[in-house]
């Protein structure tokens, strides 16, 4: 910093903070917090998290090593982080129809409207130029700041627990009193040395709810996620084949997961969006399974544009629809999609693989009894369903 500028006086600093959180809010987020960047707490925790080789194959979570536990190395000069919450619960959710029925595709709720990356990183562009036109007008014209929304080797968690958004949930998720975890976090980092905020101590107690829950077990411990066994990695991550042992377990979700929230108590209080923009759009409003299997790549490419399941590409969108089919009880439409299917022009080596899966799934199920294996995932599904009925009725 120049140290012929004058400096921000503390009463100025504070003032500025209060005024950060009310730009923040006009520009729609539910929650800003400020905090320092010391993560040096987490420095072991990510350390081991990444010796279990809980990262699988996103090599970006290991490329960076402990970069994402030292924010100031991402922009130099940084000496705070305002971090941001914006929520994303559409109305109408329909978690408990949607995943009740089989035939239908289970997209997490964070992905049915538009991507977030860009529209969190517009808005927070803008909270730091106000805060650097505001600075000006007060003869200090050195204020430097980056916004990050997922984008940067960041442990945007640890930083908005710190910050004051919530408390780590044992899902490893931030979770408000008031407002659950059905939102995303961004931030600003800066380089002013604003007033900091003070964390919730409020935390799950006895709970143990998500982790019971959770159909592939991979919350293998409080806090801690087997990212390799997470069900929003192996369908959305994941770029080769889904694991066998898997696929029975995913049931009909074809894009992330959502179960270990749909349990929690705390989304009882979780409020809706006032984003438009992501609501869930109408084709990807309670889908049938067999709709979107027929999607050509084309009508992919359109019907997802602007949302973040374009990334995934449409074979990778085929594959998931795949288990989920094989998944599905046994039904000919089903058998005779997914043959004809195996000999169009946009499968490849991996999406036959997958076919030919559910296809050997959906002829079992045509001849031999339900297994004492899928009985049990059932129950487990029919827990679920139940929990969000009587849990979260306006989002059932
Ligand atoms: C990699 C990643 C994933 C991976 C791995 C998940 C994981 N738990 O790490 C996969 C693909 C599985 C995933 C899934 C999801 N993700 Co994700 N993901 C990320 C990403 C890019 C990095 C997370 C990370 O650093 N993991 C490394 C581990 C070590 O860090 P951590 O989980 O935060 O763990 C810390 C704490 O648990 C803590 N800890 C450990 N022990 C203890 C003990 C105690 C007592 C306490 C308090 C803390 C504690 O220390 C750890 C290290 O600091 C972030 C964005 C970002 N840059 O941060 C989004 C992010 C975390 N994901 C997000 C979301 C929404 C999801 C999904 C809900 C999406 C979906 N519906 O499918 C699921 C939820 C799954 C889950 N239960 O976590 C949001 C979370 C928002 C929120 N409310 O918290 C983020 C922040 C993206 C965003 N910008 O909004 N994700
Ligand atoms: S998102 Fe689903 S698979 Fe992943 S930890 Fe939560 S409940 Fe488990
Ligand atoms: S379900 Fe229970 S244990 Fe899990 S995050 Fe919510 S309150 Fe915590």
């Amino acid at each position: 910093m120049n140290t012929h500028q004058p400096q921000l006086t503390s009463t100025q600093l504070s003032q500025l903070a209060q005024q950060i959180k009310k730009w923040g809010k006009e520009l729609g987020f539910a929650h800003i917090g400020i905090t320092d960047l010391d993560l040096t707490e987490h420095e072991p925790k990510l350390q081991t998290w990444l010796d279990n080789g809980f990262h699988g194959d996103m090599g970006y979570m290991a490329n960076h090593g402990m970069m994402r536990a030292r924010p100031a190395e991402l922009h130099p000069g940084s000496i705070r982080v305002i971090s941001a919450r914006m929520d994303y619960l559409p109305p109408e959710a329909g978690f408990a129809t949607n995943l009740s029925d089989p035939n239908l595709g289970y997209i997490s709720r964070y992905a049915g409207g538009r991507d977030y990356h860009k529209l969190m990183r517009q808005r927070l562009k803008k909270l730091g130029d106000k805060i650097a036109e505001h600075c000006q007008t007060l003869n200090f014209s050195q204020t430097d700041f980056r916004p990050f929304v997922d984008s940067a080797p960041i442990l945007e968690r640890p930083l908005a627990a710190k910050a004051g958004l919530g408390w780590t949930g044992k899902h490893s998720l931030i979770l408000h009193p008031d407002a659950g975890s059905w939102f995303f976090l961004g931030e600003l980092l800066i380089n002013l040395p604003l007033p900091t905020d003070i964390p919730i101590v409020e935390g799950c107690n006895t709970c143990v709810a998500c982790i019971k829950s959770c159909p592939t077990n991979a919350i293998v411990a409080p806090y801690v996620v087997d990212g390799k066994r997470c069900i929003s990695y192996l369908t959305i991550e994941l770029q080769s084949a889904i694991p066998e042992e898997f696929r029975p377990l995913i049931g009909n979700r074809i894009y992330g997961c959502d179960d270990c929230q749909l349990v929690c108590p705390v989304n009882a209080r979780a409020p809706l969006t006032n984003e438009h923009d992501f609501h869930t759009r109408s084709p990807l409003v309670q889908p049938k399974l067999l709709d979107l299997f027929a999607w050509s790549e084309q009508e992919f490419l359109t019907k997802t544009e602007g949302s973040a399941i374009r990334r995934l590409g449409h074979k990778r969108w085929l594959r998931n629809i795949a288990v989920a089919l094989g998944n599905a009880p046994a039904d000919p439409h089903i058998i005779e999609a997914l043959t004809q299917k195996l000999t169009s022009a946009e499968v490849d080596e991996l999406i036959i693989e997958h076919i030919e899966w559910a296809l050997t799934q959906q002829q079992q199920k045509l001849t031999s009894p339900i297994s004492a294996e899928e009985a049990s995932q059932k129950r487990k599904i029919q827990r679920v369903i139940r929990s969000v009925q009587k849990g979260l009725p306006r989002d059932a």
